[in-house]
């Protein structure tokens, strides 16, 4: 009797540990561990009400039930996106850089920051976007969405900004997390040129993604 209680409890966590990912902050559509591989984290409908989101420089909060993972961020410019294509170009067929680094996260919460008013696809205060995380741990690519109205001078609740950015120092993953702090403030002070010196860095992962997202747009 004993041992089989242990064993529930066992199979418990168990079922903790396949959670995947979770988007905590802009708050998640929706969690489904079941559905996480299918767009948007399996929903598919923009939100009843957006969330107020900076249009400038603002953070993203996950938490990682595995080991290590890749992720990287993409957002959509249609005010009800259907489908990764959406994600790829703006409606007058421009197309939408990513709006993070491609970077590994570590088992647990961790935050990065985005700054959309950078991206070059005329976003303004106002704006509706949909941001969608893609996330692979090792066992394929899992995805969470929220939907946002961007605002400019937005500022975050306190507990949700972002000092530790795992998405800048993700090239040199021996460094201490004590360096962070200076390389935001480095990669602050020259965005631009930053976001292409770290797209030529991880170049082959670029296209491995776009190419992933087109290729589930054509299926
Ligand atoms: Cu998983």
């Amino acid at each position: 009797m004993f041992a089989f209680k242990t064993f529930l409890a066992a199979s418990a966590l168990a079922s903790t540990a396949i959670a995947h990912f979770t988007l905590d902050y802009p708050t998640s559509r929706g969690f489904d561990d079941d559905n996480e591989p299918q767009y948007c984290g399996g929903f598919p409908d923009v939100a009843s009400s957006r969330q107020s989101f900076p249009l400038g420089k603002g953070p993203i909060w996950i938490d990682s039930h595995h080991n290590l993972a890749t992720v990287v961020a993409f957002i959509s410019t249609s005010s009800s996106p259907t489908s990764f294509s959406d994600f790829n170009t703006t409606s007058n067929g421009t197309s939408i850089p990513l709006a993070s680094s491609i970077f590994q996260v570590k088992e647990g919460e961790a935050c990065f920051n985005v700054d959309l008013s950078s991206l070059g696809v005329g976003l303004t205060n106002g704006s509706q976007v949909t941001l969608q995380v893609q996330y692979d741990g090792g066992d394929g690519n899992l995805y969470q969405c929220t939907d946002l109205v961007l605002i400019e001078g937005y500022s975050v609740p306190s507990n949700e900004t972002c000092t530790n950015d795992v998405s800048v120092n993700s090239a040199s993953t021996s460094s201490g997390s004590s360096s962070s702090s200076g390389a935001t403030s480095a990669s602050a002070s020259s965005s631009s040129s930053g976001a292409f010196a770290q797209k030529e860095v991880v170049g082959w992962g670029i296209v491995s993604v776009a190419m992933g997202i087109a290729g589930l747009a054509f299926l």
